[in-house]
């Protein structure tokens, strides 16, 4: 790695600013492989041609962990040199064939970057430096090629080949070996390459698109699991119906397939007409799956299927605008999901959902030591950046642009952006420019160049509102002042072009009413957009007769904090009134809010009450409301996480903020008994499975009362309610409902629990996504009072455990340091002992799964003592370790300079 450290051995940075197009430029590649898990060989012969802008260097390719056995120019032995990782070599002449001779062992790759081999079965993944790992390459994104890949293997142990592309030849060979020649007919970035060979079998589906083309759509998965692709392959057939009818993008292969397998780094990946998946994306039956599970996939398989235009077709230039492709393609997701849902409040439900991930994900990640632009200026690891400010956040930046321009302007804008880039490598400011030029008597348009503070400013910014009534003017104006706080390398920050959408309500009935701006002949009724641009404004609306409820960023239409000083009687207006279902449930959240914050500074103790009885009845009322739907009512009844909670406070004490949330729990569960049966009884039924909105909904609310009614038997020594839930564990129909009634006897730590966890893992000891459910339960459980530290570490001892499958990792070690925050701080510091053991061990695996482990501990500055002192030493206990990956070094680094 000599190339990319410093004279003292450190990694070295690379920085946005330092761009150079590449020296050579790859037209063709063509690939060979013998497939062997311990000995692979690729034979890579290339076309390349020098780029004629950029003066004469010598080509240097990159590599990793390659033997290399030889290389040709133009058929000849050609002299070479490394230098670190990289082969170079000088002399070339402007065109010439390149020939290399390379083999890996993907036997013993753990790291699952490159070629590994996953259940006798071959994957590669290549995205974002995993092909240097394959062969010899120019591994940058802004080379693009065409691929013809070749693929021999034992016949026996590998039946099924797969490449990108359409398939033009395959047959036998000797001592019983078999081949497949793929050809991609799109020029692709490395990133994007892909193979798969193993014994796979298919569920296949053929499309029609509007063209009257016909499509092969293929899910490939191991023999036993065909039964749980349906799910998968009508999110497909969904997903392409959906681009070509919202965005007028057809799918542009004969071929599309998705293969899952069990050994990932991430969720799945979008290489050309083969797509890779983790097995949690792909497989459900309704025995093993639950509605989250489902609906995951939904938008997964959807997320990675139009990449295929966004990102694809038009791809990043260089790293630094990975937002670009990910943003882009997360917003198409979020609003595929959004237009299959059938009503207003589904569409809603979903919304809030989002935004609760980037509120207890991305707003964290913006006020700590890894906040980063939408396009980061400068990287150790790229890994380290697929990040929920590259992707989330990415996202809501380009919702933005939808909001400025409109659904259609935006439409429009898509339609350019494809037309004056397709097979491009570019950048944000290509796209931002394209939906601006498509709508330039847009504010977008108007206000381009300070729009886009929006990639290269990291942070949250807050808007700090306030109203005043004049009652002689019959006027209420709106002051509104925007901030942004220091991130590391970006001390102060300009203004933001801010949509704010916004309604008023009438105190007194809660009615809507009629907005007429100061100077406005027009008067709205609804929402309406108002774009701020300047550190400070303020609005005015005439013609109204009292004070008005003003309902603010409905939809939530920046990703701002907001603060203004509502009072519990107008939140309980919006929260019963307010047309904008995002702010209705916004509402709700900002009382539960208020009242964790307040008994977290009385240093309540277990027994005061922290909820008061308006809250109560607001959320009875909620419950017993006979319009809304049961998803949208168990969004308002669950109360704000407490990694939420913690990030409202300057000093967090986290074993307080869980005590004071359990409190509210108990206290729901006890204040609305009657109501939690009442919502049990009428839900629990819902008919044969399907993971629609309306039942899964449904399913959603029934389990939460569970939860609930256990909770509450705990307090009162009642055991009705947990036989009961025993019993509906037992008697389930489908994952959802049997999940949700083990989650009540566990969380609610009652005695029944180990009967039922030992009934769940002998059900599903073959399933292991159910498996990694029962890892995750135990050891993400609250500990009320109890220990979990010792029973995670046991769980890793269990013979199902393994740390090298990311999955199972996640499933212990994640859900205890990152998804159990009342445990795993503890004041004896074991907690942040265990992550650093873990962090260290992974690490020498399996960097990229270590680093996001490494992050668990981000927000160390913030905690109280001696939760602060202990969890420094841990990190620094991490980064002094010695042969630490870049990716894990860049961590530990950073969250040690946060303070
Ligand atoms: N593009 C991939 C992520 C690759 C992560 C590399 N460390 C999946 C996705 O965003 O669709
Ligand atoms: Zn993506």
């Amino acid at each position: 790695m000599l190339l990319q450290r410093d004279a003292q051995g450190q990694p070295i940075a690379i920085r946005r600013e330092d761009y150079a197009a590449p020296a050579f430029w790859i037209d063709t590649v063509d690939l060979t492989f013998d497939l062997d898990p311990a000995k692979t060989r690729v034979l890579n012969r290339m076309q390349l041609r020098r780029n004629p802008e950029v003066p004469a260097q010598p080509l240097r390719l990159d590599g990793d962990e390659l033997n290399l056995a030889r290389v040709l120019v133009n058929g000849q032995g050609a002299s070479f040199r490394m230098e670190g990782d990289q082969l170079v070599i000088d002399g070339l002449p402007d065109a010439f064939e390149l020939e290399l001779f390379t083999t890996c062992c993907p036997i013993k790759n753990t790291k699952l970057m490159g070629l590994f081999v996953s259940e006798d079965t071959f994957f590669t993944q290549c995205e974002a430096e995993g092909f240097r790992r394959i062969t010899y390459f120019l591994d940058r994104p802004d080379v693009m090629a065409m691929y013809t890949v070749t693929l021999r293997a034992s016949k026996a142990a590998y039946p099924v080949l797969l490449s990108n592309g359409n398939l033009v030849d395959q047959g036998e060979l000797p001592e019983g070996r078999h081949f497949a020649k793929w050809v991609d007919p799109f020029k692709k970035p490395s990133y994007l390459f892909a193979l798969v060979a193993g014994k796979l079998v298919a569920r296949e589906q053929r499309i029609k698109a509007r063209s009257g083309k016909e499509h092969l759509l293929q899910v490939y998965v191991r023999a036993g699991d065909l039964d749980k692709t349906e799910h998968a392959m009508n999110s497909l057939v969904n997903s392409v119906l959906w681009d070509e009818a919202r965005f007028g993008l057809p799918l542009d292969l004969d071929r599309f397939m998705i293969v899952a397998t069990s050994d990932f780094n991430m969720g799945a990946m979008e290489n050309k007409g083969l797509n890779i998946f983790n097995t949690k994306y792909v497989l459900a039956n309704q025995a093993t799956a639950t509605d989250a599970d489902y609906s995951n996939i939904e938008s997964v398989v959807g997320h990675e299927y139009f990449h295929n235009w966004s990102g694809d077709r038009v791809t990043c230039r260089d790293w630094f605008q990975l937002s670009l492709k990910e943003g882009l393609t997360v917003f198409r997701d979020q609003e595929f999901s959004q237009d299959l849902c059938a009503d207003a409040s589904a569409r809603a439900v979903k919304r809030i959902e989002d935004v609760r991930v980037l509120r207890t994900a991305q707003f964290p990640e913006d006020a700590g030591p890894m906040a980063h632009p939408v396009r980061p200026d400068s990287y150790i690891e790229i890994s380290n950046f697929y990040t929920v400010t590259i992707y989330e956040k990415g996202a809501e930046v380009v919702r933005m642009m939808q909001t400025l321009v409109g659904r259609k302007g935006f439409e429009k804008g898509i339609t350019l952006y494809f037309e004056r880039h397709d097979g491009q490598a570019v950048t944000c400011d290509d796209f931002a420019q394209a939906i601006a030029d498509a709508n330039p008597d847009s504010e977008l348009a108007r206000l381009l160049p300070q729009f886009k503070r929006w990639y290269s400013q990291a942070g949250t910014p807050r808007l700090a509102a306030h109203g005043v009534y004049d009652a002689q003017n019959r006027s209420y104006t709106l002051s509104v002042v925007q901030s942004c706080p220091p991130t590391p390398g970006q001390q102060t920050k300009e203004p933001f072009v801010i949509p704010l959408n916004i309604g008023l309500l009438d105190a007194a009935t809660g009615r809507e009413l009629p907005m007429q701006l100061e100077g406005e002949s027009d008067v709205a009724r609804g929402t309406r957009t108002i774009v701020l641009s300047r550190a400070g404004e303020q609005i005015t609306f005439v013609g109204l007769d009292a004070e008005p409820v003003p309902s603010i960023l409905r939809g939530f239409s920046a990703p701002v904090i907001l603060d203004f000083a509502y009072t519990d009687a107008q939140l309980l207006t919006l929260l019963a009134n307010d047309p904008d279902p995002f702010n209705r449930w916004e509402a709700g959240q900002r009382l539960g809010l208020c009242a964790a914050l307040q008994a977290i500074a009385a240093h309540a103790t277990d027994t005061t009450p922290v909820l008061n009885d308006a809250y109560l009845d607001a959320m009875r009322g909620v419950l017993r409301h006979p319009q809304l739907d049961a998803a949208f009512k168990e969004l308002v009844l669950t109360l704000p996480s407490e990694t939420y909670i913690a990030e409202q406070l300057d000093v967090v004490d986290p074993q307080r903020v869980h005590l004071v949330r359990e409190a509210m729990r108990a206290q729901l569960a006890t204040a609305l008994f009657a109501d939690w049966e009442q919502a049990y009884e009428d839900n629990k039924d819902t008919g044969a499975y399907t993971p629609d909105p309306t039942s899964s909904g449904r399913r959603a609310l029934a389990g939460m009362a569970l939860n609930f009614l256990c909770l509450a038997a705990r307090a009162s020594g009642d055991t009705v309610w947990p036989g009961k839930t025993l019993q509906r564990f037992k008697d389930a129909g489908n994952m959802t409902d049997r999940f949700n009634a083990l989650n009540a006897l566990v969380s609610s730590g009652h005695t029944l629990a180990a009967q039922a966890l030992a009934r769940f893992h002998a059900m599903f000891k073959d399933e292991a996504l159910v498996i990694d459910k029962w890892f995750s339960l135990q050891a993400g459980a609250s500990d009320r009072g109890g220990d979990i530290l010792p029973l995670v570490k046991q769980l890793m001892k269990h013979p199902d455990f393994s740390l090298k499958n990311p999955n199972r990792a996640r499933s212990v070690i994640f859900s205890y340091c990152s998804g159990n925050p009342g445990a795993f701080h503890r004041a004896d510091a074991a907690g942040y002992v265990f992550w650093s053991e873990r962090v260290i061990e992974l690490d020498a695996i399996n960097p990229q799964v270590a680093a996001r482990l490494a992050r668990a501990l981000d927000r160390w500055s913030k905690l109280a003592e001696p939760y602060r002192s202990a969890a420094r030493e841990a990190i620094a206990r991490v980064a002094a370790k010695p042969d630490l990956s870049k990716d894990t070094h860049e961590v530990v680094t950073r969250a040690l300079a946060g303070n």
